[in-house]
This record gives structure tokens, C-alpha cells and sequence, in this order.
């Protein structure tokens, strides 16, 4: 069993719904017990072009599935979620990241994990210590650590963890 850890990210069509929406369908992924949310932020789009605002968010899952199979999951949700890729980095209705699978490192075409841009973003740091404040990268950094030096991108709290995860129930 691998502890593994998703980042949400949504600027596009009622962002707060596609996440929490998306945070279901991760529970349901097959072999995929969903153990803790994040609160949710409100943060300034990286990216070219003048976009709206992201939602951001992070889920921590524990799994028997290896990290293809899991990413093919994720992936599926996304296309559930009307994604189009055509812009890197462009607007979009849902992103799913593999932020971390354990203290796993993988290198392969499709898939990097530690996801190579997380030690840097604030949106993607603060819900990862949410959810746990001792959280470390394989490397060795804290994650905590890592919060001092990331880009701030005007990270505004929405809801809650505890809120997040009533939604989730009901
Ligand atoms: N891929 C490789 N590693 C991973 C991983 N760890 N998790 C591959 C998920 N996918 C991974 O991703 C392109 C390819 O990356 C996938 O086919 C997969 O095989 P994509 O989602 O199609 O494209 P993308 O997201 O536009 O590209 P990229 O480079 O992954 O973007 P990022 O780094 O995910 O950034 N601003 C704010 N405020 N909040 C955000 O959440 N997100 C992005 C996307 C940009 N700006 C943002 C936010
Ligand atoms: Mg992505």
C-alpha cells in the first residue's frame, strides 16, 4: 500500500464544483481509499495570456495501484471534465498532478513524480501541509521549508478541509 498525493487545479466552468466533484470521483477510483483533503485555495494563474483565478486543492489517497495505472485514472477524470489540452499551461476545467507516490521517484515519459514543478508553487505546497506539516520530498526538503522560497501567487483561503469533506458526504 503507497501513501500518494494529488493536486486539484480548476480555472474554468464553476472551478469550486469541478473539484469537489473531482475529489468523489478520486474516492471512487478503484482500489483508492481517499484519507484526507486540503482546504482550498483561491491563487493567481501561472500561465500565458490573461486567465481567471485557479482553485486549488490537495487529496492524499492511499493505493495498491501502481503510478501508471493510477495517472490513467486520473487522466480519465480529467477527460470526464471536458479537459482540452491544447495550450500548455492554458485555462482549464480540471487538473489532476501526481505530487507525490510515496517517497517514490519515477522518470518515465508520461509520468515525473515528485511532480517537477511542486517544490516551487505555493498553491501546490500549502495544501500538501494541510494535510500534513511533516510531509518531505524523496530529496530529502520539507515541504514546510519549501513554502519559504516558493512564488507567491496570492494565495486567498475558500473552504475549509472539514468543509470540503462535508461537501463530500453529501
Ligand atoms: N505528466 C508527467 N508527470 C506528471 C505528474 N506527476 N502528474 C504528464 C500528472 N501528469 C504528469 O500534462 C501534460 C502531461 O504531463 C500529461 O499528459 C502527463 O502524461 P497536462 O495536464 O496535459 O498539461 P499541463 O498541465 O498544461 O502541463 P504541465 O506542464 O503538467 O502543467 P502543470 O505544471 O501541471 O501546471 N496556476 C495556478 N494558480 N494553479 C494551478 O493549478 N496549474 C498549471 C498547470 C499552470 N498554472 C497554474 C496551475
Ligand atoms: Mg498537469
Amino acid at each position: 500500500m503507497t501513501t500518494a498525493f494529488i493536486g486539484l487545479g480548476s480555472n474554468l466552468d464553476n472551478p469550486s464544483e469541478h473539484i469537489v466533484v473531482a475529489l468523489r470521483e478520486i474516492a471512487q477510483i478503484e482500489d483508492c481509499l481517499l484519507t484526507a483533503v486540503s482546504n482550498t485555495y483561491r491563487s493567481r494563474a501561472v500561465g500565458p495570456g490573461d486567465q481567471p483565478d485557479y482553485v486549488n486543492a490537495a487529496a492524499q489517497i492511499n493505493t495498491h495501484l501502481a503510478p501508471l495505472a493510477l495517472l490513467d485514472a486520473l487522466q480519465a477524470i480529467e477527460q470526464r471534465h471536458g479537459r482540452v489540452r491544447d495550450i500548455r499551461w492554458g485555462p482549464r476545467t480540471l487538473d489532476l498532478d501526481l505530487l507525490l507516490f510515496g517517497a517514490q521517484t519515477l522518470d518515465h515519459p508520461r509520468l515525473t513524480v515528485p511532480h517537477p514543478r511542486a517544490h516551487e508553487r505555493d498553491f501546490v505546497l500549502h495544501p500538501l501541509a494541510d494535510i500534513d506539516a511533516t510531509l518531505v520530498f524523496p530529496d530529502g526538503r520539507r515541504v514546510v521549508d519549501c513554502l519559504n522560497e516558493a512564488i507567491d501567487n496570492d494565495l486567498r483561503p475558500l473552504e475549509t478541509a472539514q468543509q470540503v469533506w462535508e461537501q463530500l458526504q453529501g
